[in-house]
């Protein structure tokens, strides 16, 4: 019998009942076994170095850490953001690289480790979600913890080439090593990490497919993460029931849903429904596209840039295309509330995912679950979408390709209801395959199956 289950994730829910998908999931799997959850409290500026905070406690714990305004700057916006996530988007372009970035990155990993490893018993299960925690394994090593450590990259495994962008590359695979099971989004990714140890002389593969590294043995996997299926289609159904949804927002919409963020591949999607619109006949329906993107992480620069080009683009295609009655372009800046978000989806017959690089695409997953499968939309998805990999009976693009994507607007939008259905039936049955409960029993079971820790240290 294993001890408690202990998840470390850069955001805590605050909430007594936490809402979203990934959010429950974990919530579910820590109120059956009991544990800890630890992550940054949602204040900046509270003491660093005085010990975890508890911020509820029911059947399992909350804990957060904190961090100064100064921490928040370079290890959250300046390492993680600003160099490990555009480095995992193939956007090295955009890689700012700072030295001071790097050693507050390293120095709140060392810090989390210190206050997280008085609660870890050997017998426990720890669990950590993504990039901000990267090296926190290797840390909690040389504290001498030996429970298994399980790790899950929520964006995509980064392709080798980009890696040796980091300041000191050689120390990506060293922090993967200390984990005793690295989870990742898609069989594309795995593929990528096991390249990654298949060129590092200081690895080994063994003959179950486990890589040793120095004196460790870990697993490498993928995992692909959904939502929680029919808790979103009901509330999809609940809200075409109970609202009319705004009637102004025409018959055959069209939505997007993303942070506003460079990956999200946002002004492509502009372009192409602007030459969507471009090729209608003047007699054809009107379309109009609904996008909602709040922005994110705008003390980083590259974010101010996106809204900025965004912003123009969208300007631009309404002053050509719109009329006195019809905006063809409604782009939101602000989050929605998830019932009113599932009602959206189940209203739009098409929905536009295009993404430059996505470890999964949520929003794919929810586009699907929210239609009615008698009468449903059509899911257009960017083939670099980790979504992608299993639900290939959506029209699948490249969202490089503006006129590909322009096409796919219009067969959606004329699809008859026969292929909307087939083609919906297959998808809905892949985003239940990795519904969101069963994406958390399996890695913590994997991680449960992973052999004990003997040894403690280890390199570096
Ligand atoms: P994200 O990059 O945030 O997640 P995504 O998977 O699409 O991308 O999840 C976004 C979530 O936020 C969805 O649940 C969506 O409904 C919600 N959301 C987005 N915009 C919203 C808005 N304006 N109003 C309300 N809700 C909004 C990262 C990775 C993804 C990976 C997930 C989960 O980048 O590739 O799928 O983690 O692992």
């Amino acid at each position: 019998m294993s001890g408690k289950l202990v998840v470390v994730s850069n955001r805590i829910p605050t909430d007594a009942a936490p809402s979203g998908g990934l959010v429950v999931a974990v919530h579910d799997a820590l109120e059956q076994s009991g544990g800890l959850w630890v992550g940054a409290h949602p204040e900046r500026g509270g003491p660093t170095d005085d010990g975890l905070t508890e911020i509820a406690r029911d059947s399992y714990t909350r804990l957060a850490f904190h961090l100064s305004e100064e921490e928040y700057d370079n290890y959250y916006l300046g390492f993680s953001n600003s160099v490990l996530w555009p480095i995992c988007h193939g956007r090295i372009d955009l890689v700012e690289i700072e030295r001071c970035h790097e050693a507050t990155y390293l120095a709140v990993n060392r810090r989390v480790a210190r206050l997280l490893a008085q609660h870890i018993e050997d017998d426990d299960l720890v669990w950590i979600h993504d990039y901000h925690f990267l090296p926190l394994a290797q840390e909690l090593r040389r504290l001498g913890v030996r429970a298994r450590i399980g790790f899950f990259l929520h964006i995509p495994f980064p392709q080798l080439s980009a890696l040796s962008t980091l300041p000191t590359p050689d120390d990506f695979a060293r922090w993967l090593a200390a984990f005793d099971l690295v989870g990742l989004q898609t069989r594309r990714d795995t593929a990528r990490c096991l390249e990654m140890f298949r060129a590092d002389p200081r690895a080994e593969f063994m003959p179950d497919g486990t890589v040793k590294f120095h004196d460790r043995v870990l697993a490498v996997r993928s995992f692909p993460i959904g939502i929680e299926v029919d808790g979103f289609a009901a509330a999809a159904r609940a809200q075409q029931d109970a609202a009319d949804l705004g009637s102004d927002l025409g018959d055959r919409l069209v939505i997007g849903v993303d942070r506003l963020d460079y990956s999200k591949g946002l002004p492509n999607r502009f372009r192409a429904f602007g030459a969507f619109l471009g090729a209608r006949a003047p007699e054809d329906p009107r379309a109009s596209l609904l996008q909602i993107a709040p922005p994110t992480r705008e003390r980083v620069a590259a974010y101010r840039a996106i809204r900025t080009e965004l912003e123009e683009i969208a300007g631009r295609l309404n002053g050509e295309f719109a009329t006195l009655d019809w905006t063809p372009i409604r782009y939101i800046h602000h989050a929605v509330e998830r019932d009113l978000l599932a009602g959206l989806y189940r209203r739009s017959a098409a929905c536009l995912v295009t993404s430059l690089a996505d470890g999964m695409n949520l929003v794919a997953k929810e586009y699907v679950a929210a239609q009615d499968p008698d009468d449903p939309g059509v899911l257009i998805l960017s083939r670099f979408a980790g979504a992608a990999e299993d639900m290939t009976d959506a029209i699948l693009v490249n969202p490089y390709d503006i006129t590909e994507m322009a096409d796919a607007i219009s067969t959606a939008l004329a699809m008859p209801r026969d292929e909307r259905r087939a083609r919906h039936e297959a998808c809905l049955a892949a985003v239940r395959d990795s519904d969101v409960a069963v994406w958390a029993d399996r890695f913590v079971a994997c991680l449960r199956a992973c052999p004990p820790t003997l040894m403690v240290g280890g390199p570096g």
